[in-house]
């Protein structure tokens, strides 16, 4: 019998699409893979058929999930959606409507403003506004969230164009399911059972999906609609992906003229490191040279204040000497002094004596000389004194006149050898001499 029924099963990976509680419970035995891992576990669209309890049979189009692209090894979305074109554009040609299409989507799923987002759009775009009936939007993993909290989040994705507003409006229902044992699954209509879900869908008219008309119009897949938001999606992330490229060519540009600056200013601080090096090297070895010169100077200078105060020393020893000599030749001599200065003071009182006697001897002479002069006058004024007499008076007074200087000299030379005695130490043979000039002028009166 000719399977009435064509429902498919689409959404992004590991929302439940395959999972043992749908399709294999639909189906009533575990035919799908079920993944255990982040990547996508369907790999190509599979049919599985099945009689629903009243006999009908129904083909369950089991299909890979999207937003896998970005798993290294993993196939794109664009090529996830070329198999599923295929699979359409195969039915479409075999004139086998759709009685429904079952969107699946992780109530729970955090990329739900990236990639989910961008499933959902290019899913909208897919179906087309002609068959939004026919599609039942099924969120999962309620049994992994607070219901109020889900039914928030319900609410966000059904009212946002963004999400699945454009689905809504045009027609399409919403359903929940989750992982709950048996008999504990919520009750209420927003829990139907699954197999409810495709009895209602097997009762409404089937039809062709925008995409399955576009690809019998001969477009390609990237040129239809759901290809199209997909390929803009590739392209603004191609672009964003050259512009990335452009900023990190420009970076790397960048990058290599400051590292060709900083290479030429490292080399040139090298340059001058080691020019300073050397200067530094040069100034070192000079200061040690002046510093080895300055220790010979001082080892010099030492060595000759060693030998200067050695001769000082000597000199000192000499001078020490030759004072200690001279110090017993003063003794000797003061000794001699004292002496000398004992004669001396006798010497001066008989000096003083014979000067006391030439004193009176002048002054006898000046006395004798002005009677002398005081006759001669008298004789003069008598006029009768001969010329004889006269003659010898003159020559008298000649010679007392040579006799007064005579004894005036020797009293001037006497007081002056008086006055010089006292410094005078040796003055034996002065005073000999004087006292012979002293008796000379004695005998000549
Ligand atoms: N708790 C919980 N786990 C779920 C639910 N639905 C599916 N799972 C689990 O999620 C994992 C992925 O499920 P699959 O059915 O393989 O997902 P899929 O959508 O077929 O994934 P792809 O084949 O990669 O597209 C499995 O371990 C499931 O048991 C759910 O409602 N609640
Ligand atoms: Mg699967």
């Amino acid at each position: 019998m000719e399977p009435a029924g064509l429902i498919a099963i689409m959404g992004g990976t590991g929302v439940g699409k395959s999972t043992v509680w749908f399709i294999n419970t639909i189906i009533g035995r575990d035919v799908a893979y079920v993944g255990h891992s982040l990547e996508s576990g369907t790999t190509e669209v599979q049919e599985y058929e099945f009689s629903m309890p009243n006999g009908i049979r129904v083909t369950l189009v089991d299909t890979p999930g999207f937003d896998d692209y970005q798993e290294y090894g993993s196939r794109s979305d664009l090529v996830i959606l070329k198999e599923i074109g295929a699979y359409l554009k195969a039915r479409y040609d075999e004139q086998r409507k759709l009685s429904g299409i079952i969107y699946l989507h992780n109530i729970c799923d955090p990329k739900v403003d990236g990639s989910s987002q961008r499933t959902m759009m290019m899913f909208k775009k897919l179906c087309g506004a002609d068959s939004l009936n026919n599609v039942v939007v099924v969120t999962t993993f309620w049994d992994e969230v607070d219901l109020t909290e889900g039914a928030e989040f319900e609410t966000v994705l059904k009212t946002k164009d963004r999400f699945f507003k454009g689905l809504v409006d045009g027609g399409c229902r919403f359903a929940r399911s989750g992982r709950y044992p048996a008999g504990e699954t919520p009750k209420g209509p927003e829990f139907p059972p699954p197999i409810s879900i495709v009895s209602d869908l097997l009762a409404l008219n089937p039809v062709f999906v925008e995409m399955q008309k576009e690809l019998a119009e001969g477009k390609t897949v990237e040129k239809t609609s759901a290809g199209a938001e997909l390929y803009k999606e590739i392209q603004e992330f191609k672009r964003q992906h050259k512009k990335v490229v452009i900023d990190l060519s420009l970076r790397i540009t960048e990058m290599k003229s400051t590292n060709a600056r900083d290479k030429a200013a490292r080399e040139a601080l090298e340059d001058e490191s080691k020019v300073s090096i050397a200067q530094l090297e040069k100034v070192r070895t000079t200061m040690q040279l002046k510093r080895e010169q300055e220790a010979l100077a001082k080892q010099k200078e030492l060595e000759l204040a060693n030998l200067r105060r050695i001769e000082l020393q000597h000199e000192f020893e000499l001078l020490k000497t030759l004072h200690t000599k001279e110090t017993l030749e003063c003794r000797f001599q003061i000794r001699c002094l004292f002496d000398a200065s004992f004669d001396d003071a006798q010497q001066r009182s008989r000096l003083e004596k014979t000067c006391e006697g030439l004193r009176a001897t002048v002054s006898e002479l000046s006395q004798s000389l002005r009677e002398t002069k005081e006759e001669l006058q008298a004789k003069v004024n008598t006029h009768d004194k001969t010329l004889s007499d006269l003659t010898e008076a003159k020559s008298k007074i000649a010679h007392l006149e040579s006799q007064l200087k005579i004894s005036q000299e020797a009293q001037e030379k006497m007081a002056f050898e008086i006055s010089g005695s006292q410094s005078a130490r040796a003055q034996s043979p002065q005073s000999s001499s004087l006292r012979g000039t002293i008796l000379s002028l004695f005998s000549s009166r």
